[in-house]
């Protein structure tokens, strides 16, 4: 509940930022675009990670109001980075914003005024918002094919971890899977079911031509593995961790 309280305040307060991770093509390993992640930083406190207010966010309904700051921002910095070196924008959108009437038009408005073109905006859900059957995952599907029809893509967040229905994956309104952290080979790992559970994922994707995104990744071992079984891209720690605007900034400009 304190929480929550402090949470109503932190927007007019300026205290939420949004943080970026590179996304890498492992064919050079050069940025291609970024993840957006939110970040809390209260006046004198140490910073908040998301993992301690999203779900007091998402229970209270003001993810709502903060997924939509969070997309107006990060479309406003990444249209600058868009127009200079052609990179993407990632941004995490919770269930519960989906059950909102106007999330379409939220997200065409944020589009707009940033002028970021909607080919290079990339929405990242969980597979839960598609499969499960009833009026919340009908009214998802609409809005996600509505933002899509403007040529929004649609990426399924921590793939592999919710539901055993591959069909969706087939008939829904989707561009790309991001393979959770959790399929990477930890290191010096080298058993052959690890390798073959990716390889699976991956040829899976491929033949429903849907890019892969592989999520994690914190060592050469796995970079190898990876191109080795054709993922065209990735992020983690290996590459660079989540960082500041400005530091994303230099990361994009001296790599292009
Ligand atoms: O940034 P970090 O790696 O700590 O993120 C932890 C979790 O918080 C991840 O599951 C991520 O998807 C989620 N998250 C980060 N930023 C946002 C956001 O802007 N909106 C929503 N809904 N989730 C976010
Ligand atoms: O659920 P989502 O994929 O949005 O979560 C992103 C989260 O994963 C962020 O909290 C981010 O900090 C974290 N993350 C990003 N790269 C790595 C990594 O290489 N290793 C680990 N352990 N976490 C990572
Ligand atoms: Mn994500
Ligand atoms: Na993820």
């Amino acid at each position: 509940a304190r929480t929550v309280e402090r949470l109503r305040g932190a927007i007019d307060r300026d205290e939420l930022l949004v943080y970026y991770q590179p996304l890498i093509r492992l064919a050079d390993e050069r940025i291609t675009g970024v993840e957006a992640l939110i970040r809390w930083q209260p006046a004198g406190e140490r910073m908040i990670p998301p993992d301690r207010f999203i779900g007091a966010a998402e229970d209270s309904g003001l993810i709502v109001p903060i997924g939509a700051w969070v997309l107006q921002e990060s479309c406003r910095v990444a249209a600058g980075w868009h127009r200079r070196h052609g990179t993407v924008v990632s941004v995490n959108v919770s269930p519960r914003q989906l059950r909102e009437p106007d999330f379409g038009a939220m997200v065409l408005d944020a589009l707009r005024s940033s002028a970021l073109p909607p080919e290079a905006l990339i929405l990242e859900i969980t597979e839960g918002v598609l499969v499960n059957s009833g009026v919340a995952t009908e009214q998802a599907i609409s809005h996600l094919s509505m933002v899509r029809s403007h040529g929004v893509r649609v990426a399924i967040d921590d793939f592999g971890t919710g539901y055993s229905s591959l069909a969706y994956l087939r008939d829904l309104p989707i561009d790309h899977i991001k393979i959770d952290r959790s399929f990477m080979p930890a290191p010096g790992v080298t058993d052959p079911a690890s390798r073959n559970l990716v390889k699976a994922i991956i040829d899976l994707a491929a033949g429903l031509e849907l890019s892969v995104i592989a999520e994690g990744v914190e060592t050469a071992e796995q970079v190898t593995l990876l191109r080795e079984l054709g993922c065209e891209r990735a992020q983690g720690f290996y590459f660079s961790r989540p960082v500041p605007e400005a530091d994303a900034d230099t990361l994009i400009a001296e790599d292009h």
